[in-house]
């Protein structure tokens, strides 16, 4: 692979995106690029073997980065980004999996998937860019959008509970949890890698603006004024107890790596009852292609 690191001519970034699809479609001060800039960062670190790595998103303004980016990647309807990934690790283990998808595309219409997908403790790496709202479509109120914002669909300000995604996805299951920012690009690309290097459901959220939408609306400010406001409002807080990390309109993120455990993934659980239950009988899919079979019916 080209040595990007040691050639200062080339934006090291650049490989891993398909130039040809520039200019996004992505608003000025929008985070979700600066997200896509950690996560080619995290593979530069990682090392990761690009022919190794398929990238799974859903629909909505995040749900663009499976078209920039230069991996195997599949843009799949919406909420489905989760059950789109975990068919193709069912069907080739040795892929490393990740899903890149917005806040309303994994927790409102694909929310029982993230819950299972955490429950089963699928291997898969997930990208969610929490925006608090639906982006795409105008700004609606989401899962996430905290108390009192005030979006498209709740002008005088939402009133119902947000859920708090780090606290959702431990309780389901996840080995692996962090929350950071879009003002933490250096934290985000380690925890990103980290998630590499982890067997089992982890997920990442990111903070991230839409001065377009959310911003705007509740008079924040454009994206620059976000990235203050992220700068002072964030406090690390590693391990902590994912009950307390919840967000508010205006007030404090607790960012940092909350959850790094262990405990056997779906493939290993399912390989371990089906060789105890088939013996010799199993066969194990792992994705090589299978030998022509001959058909019984002659
Ligand atoms: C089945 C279906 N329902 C609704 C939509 C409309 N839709 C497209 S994107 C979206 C919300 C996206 O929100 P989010 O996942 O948070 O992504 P963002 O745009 O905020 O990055 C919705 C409701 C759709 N495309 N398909
Ligand atoms: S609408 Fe919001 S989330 Fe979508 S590209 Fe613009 S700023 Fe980003
Ligand atoms: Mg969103």
């Amino acid at each position: 692979m080209l040595n990007v690191l040691q050639d200062d001519t080339i934006n090291p970034v650049e490989p891993f995106l398909r130039s040809d699809r520039m200019p996004h479609i992505w608003c000025p001060g929008c985070g979700i690029g600066t997200t896509v800039n950690s996560f080619a960062h995290a593979l530069i670190e990682s090392k990761a073997d690009l022919n190794s790595i398929a990238l799974v998103s859903g629909i909505g303004c995040t749900g663009r980065v499976a078209g920039y980016v230069k991996l195997d990647s599949f843009h799949t309807t919406h909420g489905r980004a989760i059950p789109f990934a975990t068919g193709l690790k069912l069907a080739n283990p040795k892929l490393n999996v990740v899903v890149y998808s917005g806040d309303g595309d994994l927790s409102a219409i694909g929310g029982n998937h993230l819950i299972h997908a955490a429950r089963r403790n699928i291997d898969l790496k997930v990208i969610c860019v929490n925006n608090l709202i639906y982006a795409m479509t105008g700004g609606q109120t989401a899962p996430t959008t905290p108390g009192h914002a005030t979006t498209s669909t709740n002008p005088y300000g939402t009133f119902e509970p947000s859920f708090n995604l780090p606290h959702l996805v431990e309780a389901a299951g996840a080995v692996y949890v962090a929350r950071w920012t879009t003002f933490h690009v250096r934290q985000l690309a380690r925890s990103i890698s980290e998630a590499f290097a982890k067997k089992g459901f982890s997920f990442i959220e990111v903070i991230s603006p839409c001065p377009t939408l959310y911003q705007r609306r509740n008079k924040m400010g454009d994206g620059l004024d976000t990235m203050k406001y992220y700068k002072e409002a964030s406090k690390v807080k590693n391990g902590a107890n994912t009950s307390e990390v919840g967000l508010t309109l205006n007030g404090e993120i607790a960012v940092g790596k909350f959850v790094d455990r262990d405990r056997p993934d779906y493939q290993t659980m399912m390989r371990a009852q089906y060789v105890e239950s088939l013996g010799e009988r199993y066969i194990e899919v792992t994705g090589e292609a299978e030998p022509e079979m001959e058909c019984a019916c002659g």
